[in-house]
């Protein structure tokens, strides 16, 4: 970015900053405005009541309900950042949320381990320099470092060296070109699906199946899930098919009830997965749902059980409703580097994948594992997570992406 295109930049992000504020002020008196008109009407019920003593005013007046924006941090450079993004992006300035300020910022925060010593490490090696082939060997190493994968660093590495060939790289040029090397490789799975972005169909039933070993997240994920598509009024439903660990049905109902989405599970012990599916599925055609969501039980991927027991949900599904649109979502633990690129490999194998979700990529140093699941796996990144909140959860953009695993500071 050049100065003048930064300057605008922070000019854009004051101004988008400034709209925010205003737009929080005004919500603030419309909600005290309600509050106020709130107590007058239960003043004026009770002066009625105590007159006549009989009986209440049987429709109340309908309140209008103001959604409320979580509260606007600083103007600091984490918003600038944001803002700066966004606006990259073709955003305007009046349609940004805070919401979007708020992941963004997380999400930078979070790819902080991923890039120190990275990008960090890069500049302060090239300085002003020109890259050069010992440069891209440094390089080689840092992409291998933060978990890249071999594949995709030999991809990367040999196009620099390509360009190097042609023509002088700089240092700022080098990283241009590097984060789109790699937004081609994580764009490139997702390009082939067919599908940029993964919401449910209008019209028909859509079934998320939420798979992955022991603990990456999925019960959390399943969680934000329900309250991204819940907010975006799907009709949403859960089934609880993770029938193996004894929590897990309480875990989800906590999560159905922040979202306001129901639960169908079979409290018996040893009730069988498929059977909890088969009554969601009852019940999500029923209510006419739009999106049932699947939490299901994880064990290690190389236990035969766990993929028999994945099949058999697959075919009461495709014998219930054979017209669903059936997501088979892989969750991944970032900060299992390498060892959840095995994982990756083994359920593709055996598991019929559709797509990849990361999570925990708030604080790991191994977010460069995204682009080897694309690479080797050939998954596209349908969400990602970054922390343990109910927003933490977004559909995956590798724009964002890109730029936050490589922002320079
Ligand atoms: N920091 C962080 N923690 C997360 C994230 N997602 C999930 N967790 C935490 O990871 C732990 C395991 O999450 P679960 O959702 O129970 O994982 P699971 O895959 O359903 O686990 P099993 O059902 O036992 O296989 C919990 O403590 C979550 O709060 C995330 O994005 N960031
Ligand atoms: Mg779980």
């Amino acid at each position: 970015m050049t100065k003048t295109d930064s300057d605008n930049s922070r000019e854009w992000a004051a101004q988008a900053y400034a709209l925010l504020k205003k737009r929080q002020e005004e919500q603030k008196q419309e909600l005290q405005k309600q509050e106020e008109q709130k107590q007058e009407l239960q003043k004026q019920e009770e002066q009625k009541q105590g007159l006549t003593n009989i009986t209440r005013t049987e429709n109340p007046p309908e309140q209008t309900k103001t959604i409320v924006e979580p509260e606007l941090g600083e103007f600091d450079d984490n918003f600038t950042w944001s803002a700066m993004v966004l606006a990259a992006q073709g955003k305007n300035i009046n349609q940004i949320s805070i919401d979007e300020i708020n992941w963004l910022t997380k999400l930078r925060r979070g790819l902080e381990e991923t890039r120190k010593g990275f990008v960090t490490e890069l500049l302060d090696k090239l300085g002003d320099d020109p890259l050069t082939p010992e440069s891209l060997d440094d390089l080689e190493t840092l992409l291998i470092r933060a978990d890249v994968g071999i594949g995709s660093t030999d991809k990367v590495i040999s196009s620099l060296r390509k360009k190097l060939n042609e023509e002088v790289v700089g240092g700022e040029a080098g990283i241009k070109f590097l984060k789109n090397q790699l937004k081609i490789i994580i764009d490139k799975p997702i390009k082939n699906s067919g599908t940029d972005l993964l919401v449910p169909q209008k019209g028909k039933l859509n079934v998320w199946l939420l798979v992955g070993v022991n603990g990456v997240g999925k019960t959390t994920t399943l969680g934000k899930l329900a309250y991204l598509s819940s907010r975006s009024n799907y009709k949403t439903l859960i089934a609880a098919a993770d029938t193996f660990r004894a929590a897990a049905v309480e875990q989800l109902k906590v999560w159905g009830e922040r979202s306001n989405v129901d639960v169908i599970s079979n409290q018996s012990k040893n009730a069988d997965p498929a059977a909890v599916v088969f009554d969601a599925i009852n019940s999500a055609k029923k209510r006419n749902v739009d999106l049932l969501l699947v939490d299901t039980a994880g064990r290690l991927q190389t236990k035969n059980n766990l993929m028999d027991e994945l099949a058999k949900i697959k075919k009461i599904i495709d014998k219930k409703v054979p017209d669903a649109n059936v997501e088979s979502l892989l969750v991944l633990d970032a900060s299992q580097g390498q060892n959840g690129l095995k994982q990756a490999k083994s359920f593709a194998k055996s598991a019929n994948l559709s797509g990849a979700i990361i999570t925990k990529l708030d604080g790991t140093s191994r977010g460069g594992v995204s682009l080897a699941v694309s690479d080797e796996v050939n998954l596209p990144i349908r969400f990602i997570g970054a922390g343990e909140g109910i927003k933490d959860l977004r559909p995956f953009n590798s724009y964002e992406f890109v730029e936050a695993m490589l922002a320079d500071k």
